[in-house]
């Protein structure tokens, strides 16, 4: 039977406030405990976060059976785990200026189809953007872009 586990995490962790210019990692990991492949079929929902933020590192895969598709503020995620193997997922947003934002809350949601299962609360991340104190006349109009992570 395989076993396949997700879970969504994220630094700064869930909860935590966000500014300006920050970035923010999530990583989604799947964990297979059982004793078959396992089948990755999930649906990772930035909508809520891209209002406020830009993808600034695009999702990548540490196992090359696993692979995540961004379309727009929609990431697909598909493949296979052998067992007892994770992968994991990764990605970063940088929160965009202050004047340039949604509702600044960053929420993301990953809903998993019925192969994989998040155990509840694991697949969630949520985080409040404070507005800077003291306004600068010399802020900038963009969010830097970071250049990409290596591996
Ligand atoms: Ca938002």
């Amino acid at each position: 039977m395989p076993g396949l586990g997700a879970a969504k995490s994220s630094d700064p962790v869930s909860g935590s406030n966000v500014k300006a210019g920050q970035k923010v990692t999530y990583t989604l990991t799947y964990t297979n405990t059982g004793d078959a492949p396992a089948n990755v079929d999930s649906t990772d929902d930035l909508s809520a976060v891209l209002d406020d933020a830009d993808v600034t590192t695009e999702p990548a895969s540490d196992v090359d059976t696993v692979t995540p598709v961004r379309d727009k503020s929609s990431l697909r995620i598909t493949g296979a785990i052998a067992p007892g193997a994770t992968a994991k997922v990764t990605y970063s947003v940088t929160v965009r200026a202050d004047g340039e934002r949604g509702d600044n809350l960053l929420d993301n949601v990953l809903t998993p189809d019925d192969s994989d299962a998040c155990l509840p609360g694991n697949c969630a991340t949520d985080h409040k953007i404070g507005e800077l104190e003291m306004r600068k006349s010399s802020d900038p109009l963009r969010v830097p872009r970071w250049p990409r992570a290596t591996k």
